[in-house]
């Protein structure tokens, strides 16, 4: 969980707006979406590449919301992170997230759900994340649930956070 914290800003070497440069794989319609969302995810997603550490994302945003800031934080924790782990079968997993896309069948090498929500309005919470299954064995994370508040989304982008936000909580 976050609160406001201009501190944040100062956390990623090279700035924010770097991040656009990082950008390899675009971000395409989802299958499955809830009624007045905006549904997008990586178009490697459900791939298994064994190459390198991939994260898929899924990001079920409100009007407002700003998807490609997903893409981007996800291809900056993939350039950060080397080697590979073993790909896990998405139909094991029963505890579902927030998504209303499945999982993959095959999940390479970290699968995350972002949804914005209604929250707390302007400030105090701005979102939360955590793990939520683990590879047996190694205990790295196979999936995640990322939730973020729709009322902070417009000051966040306004102030050249609100990639470093996500970042940060992809890293929880
Ligand atoms: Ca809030």
């Amino acid at each position: 969980m976050v609160n406001k914290a201009p501190k944040l800003v100062g956390n990623w070497p090279g700035g924010i707006a770097d991040l656009e440069s990082w950008l390899y794989d675009t971000l395409v319609d989802s299958q499955f979406c809830a009624q007045g969302r905006i549904c997008k995810q990586n178009g490697s997603w459900g791939v298994n590449d064994q190459s390198k550490w991939k994260m898929d994302i899924l990001v079920e945003s409100l009007p407002g919301g700003v998807p490609q800031a997903y893409n981007a934080a996800r291809e900056k924790w993939m350039s950060l992170i080397t080697g590979d782990l073993p790909a896990v079968s998405g139909s094991g997993i029963t505890n579902q997230d927030d998504c209303a896309m499945p999982y993959p069948a095959t999940i390479d090498d970290l699968h995350i759900c972002a949804v914005d929500k209604e929250i707390d309005g302007l400030y105090g919470v701005l979102g939360s994340a955590q793990p939520t299954n683990y590879r047996s064995g190694t205990g790295t994370a196979v999936t995640g649930n990322m939730v973020f508040d729709i009322a902070d989304i417009e000051w966040m982008v306004n102030d050249g956070i609100w990639e470093g936000v996500i970042l940060h909580e992809m890293g929880q």
